[in-house]
């Protein structure tokens, strides 16, 4: 068996995705997703100009020497943009396998080990009112866990909140939008909004929530510390995490549970964190971090010393990337949670798949592979549009982390 061709399809359909169709001599092909948010064209170069040459004629069953062969015979390892476009090939290869075994992905990595898993949406709002609404919205629609985000009294924007209710992206400018930054602010208001959110609704619902990187280590201990009556299920990204180490501090300081990685791309981006149980949940995921084969040895890591996953699920990971993630989840023995946002009506139509959510759970089905396939006349209809996330500064023009 060989591999034919391995096309780079980059679209549009509300955001911009870079897909990959390996296609084989069988006529079974395979799809894998390569999308890193406002750096698409950087990996469907480096796909289409330094991958798929070396792949025509290759055996599309040898998942693991590919993956090998990529990694290691590339000279330079690891970086976004490289273990994105080895996780689309890695993903397709796989979605291949399941086709020619006629299985779907979760039983090929062992079977199911859940009925369901267990995913949390996006609540914001402006200001906490407006917020404590939309976790009650979420609750309604059946999620047992909510992400919750909120306008800071005193700076026009932050992250996480959207104008569109259904729908976040940040990702939503021809330049980088400049948002402005107060730690000082948003320490002071955070915890009047979990306050409110549990007074309202209890404690059988799973909350969250996610910094975006922009504390440090000892501001992060006293926020840890602030929610710890709030009982969160996760505190995200607190610090940005190029020095692990700094893990221990906050460590010491809080029992809030950590979660960190939704910008990791390797297992050694995480193996002090993981090893020293510096956090509870490890995000890195399937699209950005070398695929099936990679994400499978940080699982693995984690689940010896206790760190459960908790896939990064942005709108930027396409249905190919969520429905893979889905099939790893339904399988992982060590799997914590889910993170889910609905993609848009146009990018579903692109992408077919046949996941489903119910009663705060995501679905995978039966169809061999990883089930996500793409509409390519549809796709072609949908051009790539350039869009970068925002920058960030502080109150006094300091660049800083978004
Ligand atoms: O900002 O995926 O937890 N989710 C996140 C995301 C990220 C985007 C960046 O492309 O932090 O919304
Ligand atoms: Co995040």
């Amino acid at each position: 068996m060989k591999i034919l061709d391995v096309k780079v399809i980059v679209c549009c359909p509300g955001r911009n995705f870079v897909t990959v169709k390996i296609v084989t001599d069988e006529g079974v092909y395979g799809i894998g997703d390569a999308t890193l948010n406002g750096r698409e064209l950087a990996v469907a170069s480096y796909l289409e100009d330094h991958i798929a040459p070396c792949l025509i004629g290759r055996d599309p069953q040898q998942i693991e020497d590919i993956w090998q062969y990529l990694y290691r015979g590339c000279y330079w390892r690891r970086g976004a943009v490289t273990m994105s476009a080895i996780a689309a090939i890695d993903v397709a290869l796989w979605d291949i396998k399941g086709k020619l075994a006629n299985m779907p992905l979760y039983q090929l990595l062992g079977g199911r080990s859940r009925e369901g898993v267990m995913v949390y949406g996006h609540a914001n709002g402006a200001d906490i009112a407006e917020t404590v609404e939309e976790v009650g919205r979420y609750i309604d629609m059946g999620y047992k866990a909510v992400r919750a985000q909120c306008g800071i009294p005193g700076l026009p924007s932050t992250y996480g909140v959207s104008g569109d209710k259904m729908y976040y992206e940040p990702a939503n400018a021809d330049l980088p939008e400049e948002n402005i930054w107060s730690t000082e602010k948003y320490l002071n208001h955070v915890p009047q909004l979990f306050n409110t959110l549990r007074d309202r609704y209890g404690f059988d619902v799973h909350l969250l929530h996610d910094c975006h990187h922009r504390l440090t280590p000892i501001e992060a201990g006293r926020l840890g510390k602030d929610l710890e009556p709030y009982r969160l299920f996760w505190l995200e990204d607190t610090v940005p995490a190029e020095l692990q180490e700094r893990f221990r501090l906050i460590r010491q300081h809080t029992t809030t549970p950590l979660a960190v990685g939704e910008v990791f791309n390797s297992i050694y981006d995480c193996n002090t964190l993981i090893t020293e149980q510096l956090i509870d949940y490890i995000r890195s995921t399937i699209v950005h971090a070398g695929g099936i084969s990679h994400v499978r040895r940080i699982a693995a890591l984690a689940e010896i010393y206790n760190v459960r996953t908790g896939f990064h699920g942005a709108t930027d990971l396409s249905p190919v990337t969520m429905g893979a993630a889905l099939h790893f989840d339904t399988w992982v023995p060590n799997f914590g949670i889910q993170e889910y946002m609905r993609h848009t009506e146009a990018t579903d139509d692109v992408f077919p798949s046949d996941y489903y959510f119910k009663n705060g759970y995501l679905h995978v089905g039966d169809t061999p592979g990883h089930g996500v396939d793409i509409d390519e006349s549809l796709a072609a209809k949908y051009p790539y549009q350039r869009a970068y996330l925002p920058v960030n500064r502080l109150q006094d023009g300091t660049l800083f982390n978004w």
